[in-house]
């Protein structure tokens, strides 16, 4: 008999696919409804690996799915060739990082060939490609015109071995998210992209997207941007003319401040303790070296011991006058809020632990036992502040406890506020703290503005002119791209500063406005500026005269489906998110969320771990495709589970695949009748099977249920197995029909075997451009059988039911029966025997 031979079937339809370019998208002309299919785009690290074969074959078979479905579908791919592994790996070997990076790029694509995912290869993108980073540059100048772009100096997370600096979503748990290093702080001047001015939009928007999106990332997205609300509040500083401003949760709270903290790393810290005391001024300076070499993490930890030192200053609560003292401590952060905060330790448990290590006084003002609604208790204090509680309140005293009363209830001992629910009293201070212009509402963020310069080689040049007497120069557009110079002669090696700015003849120009000397900017931009809008460059990849093409992005923009790893749950998707909201308000864009719909795939493990080469347990890409084979190899990722579930390689079988593989094949060579033939007369259960998986395999796919879908094509080619061997036989129309839709749904999973099934079922190429057939609702009515009822086992009523009919529900019918009943009359059913779908016997006494 005929084999099923993988390499030969690639062998056969490579050329014939390449030949025909099936998948081009936007021919002119084509007036189809579109699709945009998109898989994040790899990194040219190596070749190709096992968690790109899972995401790119789930995007194929979405795009290939939408294309059956009678779509135009945009299927673009390209690399994200700029970034650091480049760099390091070219310092390592001696090697030019763009040789380095475009050899890896010609290894992925050459697997990707073999692969068979359905691009549009004509889009094909690097972001290092002076093509694509010219428009990268005009991206980062419209941002400069709108001062959306802007230089400060501040203190910035730096890899000490990478020599570079982090945004802050590069460094995990306080360390440098790509070689491990603990992270440090360093003062530079850089540049930034003003992303908080968006924080209300990007929080805001992602409503629109629960539901599409994994509502992990929707989550994730949120808790970034974090926004709380509360009030600013306005302290009087004794000893200082302006006053100090604090941020809060809880102005509710006001009356139980009982101190202030400062950051020891703020200004306001710094100008505080010059007025102190020689002692006090040197052991500020100790706290505040030890400061600055912890982590945000470290700061952030509420289970370390508490620590700070007084600075023999005082602020004044402005509710009640009272002298606050103000300390510096480390669980304050300088860049949050206003750097300072009012400290209620009664109700805040970093505030009680602060106030328990240096025994300052903690007042209660919340009764977090009373009712929120009804009556209101009165609860009475001594002199110190501390409750005076009566034997049965319950309410516990949070300075002996060490527990802060952190709940919701009723405001006491607080003036004005007496008796207010939480909201109710920080609406209430609010408006008291307004009228008299001491403080107002207020929103904080988490998210702090984008870092975008990099001290690296291998990036999209900063296109700004630095003159003396200018000032920061933007690049004339007719002077873009400014090329990156060779990396030959330049010494990659991090030192802190970029190497770019030794390229001599590079780095001194003409300043653009005035002509006198100065200097191009020597940082290159965070590659997540590159990957923040390639979606759109996909449009109009090869246009000379501009980024994208608005109109070609009101045709197919937004992104109808991104597919890609969950490890870009934040970053990246939030940085493309504010990109696409500026073009939007700049005018370039008619929508203002770039991915309408969004899939995680899991991740590929081995033995239940994460695969690498160190732990010896990797299971190469090229290794598994040379082996196995293309078909095998994306049906069994298909096949392994949900896609969003981790994959497993230990539990799965791609032998198991290639066996289902040859089985489906087989069948299309059997077929004797033409493809002319009437299917009416097939075989009817075949027939019915056919068209179920017809109708339900367009709602599991939207879904993303492709094991699913697999296992349903398994069932139907068992069927259609069954039919040749012990039924109708090959001849039967039947057969054909089921071996026809095989073949197209196959198209999705197991392109070059689908292929051959075409041809061999008679079709020139290619089924991946055959349109979905429309299931017959004839076929979708179910099959229906006789059951029989009986009344102490004479046969009463005869039922017409599905085969597939539960116990239960064939009881309930039968005790439905008007003919039953009759014969049942003033009888007791003590007794019923199912035998379902034929038989039920109702005992009666
Ligand atoms: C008084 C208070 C009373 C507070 C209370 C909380 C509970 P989120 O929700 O994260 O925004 N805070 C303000 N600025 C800070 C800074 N720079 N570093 C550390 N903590 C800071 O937290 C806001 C709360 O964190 C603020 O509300 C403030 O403490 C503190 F029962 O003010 B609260
Ligand atoms: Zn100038």
């Amino acid at each position: 008999a005929e084999a099923w031979d993988f390499a030969a079937i690639q062998e056969k339809w490579t050329p014939v696919w390449e030949e025909l370019d099936p998948f081009a998208a936007g021919r002119p002309g084509d007036t189809r409804p579109r699709k945009y299919v998109l898989d994040m785009f790899p990194y040219p690290s190596g070749d190709l690996h096992m968690g790109h074969a899972e995401a790119f074959g789930f995007g194929d078979i979405v795009a290939r799915y939408w294309r059956q479905q009678g779509f135009d579908v945009l299927h673009p791919i390209g690399w994200d060739s700029f970034g650091l592994p480049a760099e390091n790996a070219a310092i390592k070997r001696g090697v030019d990082p763009r040789e380095w990076t475009y050899a890896n790029i010609a290894q992925q694509k050459a697997s990707f060939k073999t692969y068979a995912p359905s691009f549009d290869w004509s889009r094909e993108l690097h972001t290092s490609d002076p093509e694509y980073y010219k428009w990268n540059q005009w991206l980062f100048l419209e941002l400069f015109k709108r001062g959306i772009a802007y230089r400060k100096e501040g203190l910035v997370n730096w890899c000490p071995n990478d020599q570079t600096v982090l945004a802050n979503e590069q460094v995990v748990d306080g360390h440098c998210e790509r070689c491990g290093f603990v992270v440090e702080k360093k003062s530079l001047t850089q540049w930034y992209f003003r992303v908080t001015d968006y924080a209300d939009r990007l929080l805001d928007d992602l409503n629109q997207l629960e539901g599409n999106w994994p509502s992990k990332v929707v989550a994730m997205q949120r808790n970034w941007i974090g926004r709380s609300a509360g009030a600013d509040v306005e302290f009087e500083i004794e000893g200082r003319d302006a006053r100090v401003s604090v941020f809060t949760t809880r102005p509710d709270t006001l009356y139980g401040a009982t101190f202030m903290v400062v950051a020891p790393d703020s200004d306001l810290a710094a100008e505080l303790v010059s007025g102190a005391s020689a002692e006090v001024r040197m052991r500020f300076q100790d706290y505040l070296e030890k400061t600055q070499a912890e982590t945000e993490i470290d700061r952030l930890n509420s289970e370390r011991p508490k620590t700070g030192v007084f600075l023999e200053r005082y602020a004044v609560n402005p509710v009640n006058g009272e002298r606050l003292p103000i300390w510096a401590a480390d669980y304050v952060l300088a860049d949050y809020g206003h750097g300072a905060i009012m400290a209620v330790p009664a109700h805040d448990q970093r505030d009680l632990d602060f106030a328990r290590a240096f025994d300052l006084p903690v007042r209660v003002v919340v009764d977090t036992n009373a009712p929120v609604t009804g009556v209101i208790p009165v609860i009475h204090f001594d002199e110190d502040g501390e409750p005076i509680l009566p034997e049965d309140a319950g309410l516990t005293n949070p300075k002996e406890t060490g527990v802060a009363l952190t709940g919701v209830g009723r405001v006491i001992n607080s003036g004005p506020l007496d008796g207010l629910s939480k909201p109710n009293a920080i609406r209430r201070a609010v408006e008291h703290l307004e009228a008299r212009g001491l403080g107002r509402a207020a929103k904080n963020y988490r998210l702090r503005d984008w870092l975008i310069s990099r001290q690296r080689y291998w990036g999209t040049p900063i296109p700004i002119v630095h003159c003396p007497d200018c000032g920061e120069v933007a690049v004339p557009s007719e002077q873009l791209p400014v090329r990156l110079p060779d990396a030959a002669g330049l010494d990659l090696k991090p030192k802190g500063t970029s190497p770019l700015g030794a390229a001599e003849d590079w780095i001194n120009v003409a300043c653009p406005q005035c002509g006198g000397p100065a200097k191009r900017d020597s940082d290159t931009m965070d590659t997540f500026v590159d990957s923040s809008w390639y979606y759109l460059r996909f449009l109009n990849a090869n246009d000379d005269d501009r980024a994208f093409d608005p109109a070609a992005a009101e045709k197919w923009a937004p992104v109808d489906q991104y597919v890609g790893g969950v490890e870009h749950a934040i970053l990246h998707l939030l940085y493309s998110r504010f990109i696409t909201k500026v073009l939007f308000d700049a005018g370039y864009l008619g929508f203002t969320e770039p991915f309408t719909s969004l899939l995680n795939q899991g991740m590929v493990l081995m033995d239940g771990s994460k695969m690498s080469k160190s732990k010896g347990n990797l299971v190469e890409f090229a290794s598994e495709l040379s082996a196995h084979g293309t078909d095998a190899l994306r049906v069994t990722l298909a096949f392994a589970g949900p896609p969003e579930d981790d994959i497993d390689w230990a539990d799965v079988s791609p032998t198991g695949s290639a066996k289902f593989l040859a089985r489906a094949w087989r069948i299309s060579g059997e077929v004797t009748s033409s493809p002319d033939v009437e299917w009416k007369g097939g075989d009817a259960a075949l027939r019915r099977a056919t068209h179920r998986l017809l109708a339900d395999a367009p709602g599991l796919l939207e879904q993303f249920k492709f094991n699913v879908v697999v296992a349903r094509l398994m069932e139907l080619v068992n069927l259609t197995r069954k039919t040749i061997d012990s039924g109708p036989g090959a001849g039967d129309p039947a057969v054909r029909e089921a071996s026809e839709v095989t073949a197209m749904i196959l198209n999705l999973f197991a392109p070059y075997t689908a292929e051959d099934m075409w041809s061999r079922l008679g079709y020139e190429p290619t089924v991946a451009l055959v349109q979905w057939r429309k299931a017959d609702p004839a076929l979708l009515v179910e099959e229906q059988v006789t059951a029989i009822v009986q009344v102490n086992g004479k046969v009463r009523d005869r039922l017409e039911v599905s085969p597939k009919v539960s116990a239960d529900e064939l009881e309930r019918l039968a005790r439905g029966s008007e003919a039953a009943l009759r014969s049942v009359g003033d009888g007791e059913i003590i007794k019923v025997v199912v035998r379902a779908p034929k038989l039920v016997n109702l005992i009666v006494r």
